[in-house]
């Protein structure tokens, strides 16, 4: 039974999915076939593990450090519990996603689909598609505006309280300043992540009187973010605080101030956010003030969630928010790098 598929679902010719743990390594998406097995509870009686496990893994690209620490924690933990992983890369295109998508729908050996969501909306045809082909569908990373009842459940941070953390870092940071001048470099447009950062700042910034006065967004990455930065700088440097949205984004603002003659976390405060190892090597050298922590390895949670999920657990919550803290460079040189050393990302 072939299904007839909205005409944007085809524009992707044949993806390249890669499968690793324990079946044989393969590189291009399986052919749509006839209706797939009934994976979940349907198969009434079968109590499945990690080796039944077989999960369609559809990445939003390779855009950061926290996202090739995510994508590791899937590889790692697939091979340590056995569980079959087609990981699929989306170069940070929507559509790819959603091809993907309908690709593992109609993969009749995927029962697990895994979404980092590009964007918080354009999946609900291909999770409609999903539960009609009993796929079990966990968000990771990033939430989507979709009706809950279309996902088992979301395993990501929670980026209004991350925003929270942001404004009150930056709110400390400026208390002996007049002026609170803040330049925002968000995240990509339309990620959750970025929406959410953004919100949670803006509700907490009024509580030290900081003004937002510039924003845009640096898409996660250095070289766009500097940019960003040096066009800021083109307009004034009646600029107090850089709020970043990722470390990528901050480490780009720092090399514009330098190459502007300004000291970077002396003459402008900056926060970024994830507190990769790049993150805290900034809060080290003192040119980051605050990196806000944003857990990556969500693998170990997302498999136990599944497995949970195919054997007909039905009291998993919508959300699990990942615990995070938060690292400052008033933290002194020693301390961080010590706890350099304990982390993995
Ligand atoms: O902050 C950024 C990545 O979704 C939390 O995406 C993630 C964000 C993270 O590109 O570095």
């Amino acid at each position: 039974m072939t299904k007839s598929i909205p005409r944007y679902l085809t524009g992707v010719a044949t993806l390249a999915i890669i499968v690793s743990a324990c079946s044989s390594a393969a590189t291009t998406a399986p052919a749509a076939t006839t209706a797939p097995a009934q994976p979940t509870q349907a198969a009434a009686g079968k109590t499945y593990d990690y080796k039944d496990m077989v999960v369609g893994f559809i990445q939003t690209g390779s855009e950061s450090g926290w996202r090739a620490a995510n994508t590791a924690s899937f590889k790692e933990a697939a091979t340590t519990k056995g569980v079959t992983l087609k990981f699929y890369d989306a170069q940070n295109k929507l559509e790819n996603q959603v091809s993907a998508f309908h690709q593992f729908n109609q993969d009749p050996s995927v029962n697990v689909i895994v979404l980092a969501a590009i964007d918080v909306t354009g999946y609900d045809e291909v999770l409609k598609e999903a539960q009609a082909n009993h796929k079990l569908v966990v968000l990771e990373d990033r939430r989507i505006d979709a009706d809950q009842s279309l996902y088992y459940t979301y395993i990501g941070s929670d980026f209004i309280e991350e925003g929270h953390k942001s404004a009150a870092a930056m709110c400390d940071l400026l208390k002996d300043s007049a002026k609170k001048n803040v330049v925002e470099i968000s995240g990509a447009v339309g990620a959750s992540a970025a929406i959410d950062r953004a919100k949670g700042f803006r509700e907490k910034m009024g509580d030290c009187g900081i003004t937002i006065t510039a924003t845009q967004t640096g898409n996660w990455g250095v070289p766009e973010s500097k940019a960003v930065m040096e066009a800021f700088l083109k307009q004034t440097h009646d600029i107090q605080g850089v709020f970043a949205h990722n470390d990528e984004e901050a480490i780009g603002a720092i090399q514009a101030i330098k190459e502007a003659g300004l000291k970077p976390g002396v003459d402008i405060k900056i926060i970024g956010l994830d507190a990769t190892a790049n993150g805290f090597k900034a809060l080290i050298a003192g040119e980051m003030n605050a990196d806000i922590e944003c857990n990556p390895l969500l693998a170990d949670q997302v498999y136990e969630a599944a497995l949970k999920g195919l054997n007909g657990d039905t009291s998993m919550p919508k959300w699990v928010p990942s615990n995070e803290g938060q690292f400052f460079a008033a933290q002194g040189k020693d301390a961080l790098e010590e706890i350099l050393k304990t982390r993995k990302y």
